[in-house]
């Protein structure tokens, strides 16, 4: 390898050094020798506050006792949604606070060992939040799907109450301000709707799930503490390169070691500094699933500090080494072509709604590798963490998109908007800056962005998400309306949604050919990036059948998705670089005369049980993956996994 080479991959990544400043770093917990995990899991007392204002809680104070002290308490488990655990029709429709309790005994260590921070953390909870322990307030966070937390050493340590008391109230309203955004409507025509009656307005087609909806708890440190770990990874013929910063909070001055170990638990590097560039001889690069015989290979890197103390902390964190790049037609990872084909998921399933549930989790992987999917995007918001993690350790890529769906009324556009917005991807690049999986950022779906405001919007949305990360590239979604792309000067890979022969011309699969075509050639024609055909689709009513195909049937959804492929088939030899099918499975949605119990596009069915589409799908992604010619014959199609 010539010396400039090597270089030049390390003057790369030097030129990052400012990067991935912004947002409050959180570590996922691990556990190590010096961390301890306590998940609070399980049931948890439960009541919607069902007053007038919803605002009786807090009137009454509901956090300062026992909740079954104030009121009737049910059951609820966390996490899970609470709208479908019960038969109260006005509890899945619920819209303002609703409280939860859950009573912890803190190992007493935790409380007499002033040398040990004890955290509390949310992994998620829709959307406005508010922590109490023992009644004291201790956090307070707006949005769903990104986690948040508080150090709650000295409350439990104040007034050693055993058990002690964890009380969250957690409110799903909506508003021009939020992400997504909503409205309020009270309706006061006491002629047509019950007093006091009103709607929640939102403008995404997802069922408006809420809840805690990923694991609560409670994780220890030492007071000197590893606080951030961020990971740029580059690589020069057989060398790897692993830039790392770590940020330490609780002591001034600390020893630390950091090592860079493979698979096999052999150390491949290691440094005493806090920040610097690991090189890896020999390296094992990160590869996607199907473009590689031994695909998601992670290093970890182990972060040990001495504070001089006895103590120490430990964290150890998984690394990729990977590139990500970018051309006027191409998206290369590793420098090789990577073309996107995979689906757009949802968090979304029977009874649990939008709860973590590690069953689902490893059913949806085993059928993405079924059908040779490649890739998803996090349509249309955040994942679970543990969701990105499984991505990593299986090479399955992922465009992680924020919750900026259903920006369609001008009054969202406005400085407070954006203010949250942007803080929103402050909050998502700092949890997800180190996966590996992670190709891409989307800032929102489908925004109105004919709009004046849009386009001042979202050109600083985009180049804060750049100057965030200089690593990867951004995009945002927009649907085939081409008088919407306000966005698209700044993005680096154009991402088009579209629905021929569905929401235009309903029942006229002839018009697919055409219309692809001319929205592709113009897309490309004005721009010149890349183009990911980020949706498409039809509904299938799983059983339903008719031949020649009508709308709602398995054949016609069959059909269009065959007719969308001829046409990737012409484009993907250009700029066309991927295919994401809407949608992976069935789910749920508002109440409306276009879905029957929920939108129906899944190639599965929300049982995760595969439509004639799926079949099709699976020959076509096997077909491209084998194209890539890299694949050892074990794992070709047919093939069982
Ligand atoms: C797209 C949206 C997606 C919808 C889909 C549909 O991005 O959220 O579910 O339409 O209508 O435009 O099925």
């Amino acid at each position: 390898m010539a010396v400039s080479e090597r270089l030049g991959g390390l003057v790369r990544l030097l030129c990052l050094w400012a990067v991935f400043d912004a947002g409050n770093p959180l570590l996922f917990p691990r556990e190590s020798v010096s961390r301890e995990v306590k998940e609070l899991s399980g049931l948890w007392s439960f009541r919607a506050d069902k007053s007038p204002t919803r605002n009786q809680g807090f009137q009454r104070a509901w956090y300062k006792s026992r909740l079954i002290e104030t009121g009737p308490v049910i059951d609820m488990p966390v996490p899970a949604s609470y709208n479908d655990i019960t038969q109260d029709p006005t509890l899945r429709d619920f819209i303002g606070w609703v409280w939860y309790e859950r009573e912890v005994v803190v190992p007493a260590r935790w409380l007499t060992d002033e040398g040990t921070r004890v955290v509390l953390r949310v992994g998620s909870a829709h959307y406005y939040s508010i922590v109490w322990v023992n009644g004291v307030k201790v956090a307070e966070h707006e949005g769903g799907h990104l986690p948040f937390e508080a150090e709650i050493g000295s409350v439990i340590r104040e007034g050693p109450a055993v058990p002690c008391r964890v009380t969250i109230a957690v409110n799903n309203t909506l508003t021009l301000q939020t992400l997504p955004p909503g409205t309020i409507q009270y309706m006061s025509d006491q002629s047509k709707y019950p007093e006091g009656f009103f709607v929640q307005n939102i403008y995404f087609d997802f069922f408006n799930y809420a809840g805690i909806h990923r694991p609560v708890l409670l994780y220890t440190t030492p007071k000197a503490y590893v606080d951030d770990i961020t990971v740029v990874t580059d690589f020069s013929d057989n060398i790897g390169l692993v830039k790392y910063k770590v940020s330490v909070q609780g002591a001034s001055t600390v020893n630390m070691k950091v090592t860079l170990i493979d698979k096999d638990g052999h150390c491949v590097a290691s440094s005493n500094e806090s920040s610097g560039v690991l090189k890896v001889v020999d390296v094992k690069l990160w590869w996607p699933y199907l473009m590689h015989e031994n695909p998601g290979y992670l290093y970890s890197i182990e972060v040990r500090l001495m504070d001089g103390s006895t103590s120490e902390d430990v964290y150890s964190l998984p690394v990729g080494i990977r590139t990500v790049s970018v051309t006027s037609t191409q998206f290369l990872i590793n420098n090789k072509p990577f073309y996107f084909h995979g689906v757009n998921k949802h968090e979304d399933s029977d009874i649990r709604g939008k709860g973590l549930d590690w069953p689902l989790i490893v059913k949806d992987f085993n059928l993405l590798k079924w059908l040779g999917a490649n890739s998803f995007r996090t349509s249309h918001y955040p994942y679970a963490e543990e969701i990105l993690q499984m991505c990593d350790r299986h090479g399955i890529v992922v465009i992680d998109e924020c919750p900026g769906v259903g920006i369609k009324d001008i009054r969202s556009f406005g400085n407070a908007s954006l203010a949250h917005h942007l803080d929103v991807m402050d909050e998502l690049v700092s949890r997800d800056k180190n996966h590996p999986s992670v190709v891409m950022w989307s800032v929102a779906n489908e925004p109105a962005a004919e709009m004046r405001p849009a386009e001042y919007y979202f050109k600083t949305l985009i180049s804060h998400t750049k100057a965030l990360d200089p690593t990867r590239p951004v995009t945002f979604i927009t649907d085939s309306n081409f008088a919407r792309d306000k966005g698209a000067p700044f993005v680096d890979v154009i991402c088009v949604n579209s629905y021929f022969s569905w929401y235009h011309d309903p029942g006229h699969m002839e018009v697919i050919p055409i219309q692809l075509n001319t929205q592709f050639e113009n897309w490309y024609g004005k721009y010149q990036k890349p183009i990911i055909q980020s949706e498409y689709g039809a509904d299938a009513v799983p059983g339903l059948h008719s031949d020649p195909p009508v709308m709602f049937t398995e054949e016609y959804q069959k059909a269009v998705l065959q007719s969308y492929h001829d046409v990737f088939d012409q484009k993907r030899k250009h700029y066309v670089i991927g295919e994401l099918i809407w949608n992976f499975a069935d789910f749920m949605t508002l109440q409306g005369i276009t879905r029957v119990v929920g939108n129906k596009k899944g190639v599965f069915s929300r049982q995760r049980q595969p439509k004639a589409a799926a079949f099709i799908l699976r020959e076509r992604y096997w077909r491209l993956a084998n194209e890539t010619g890299r694949l050892p014959p074990w794992t070709k199609y047919p093939c069982s996994l």
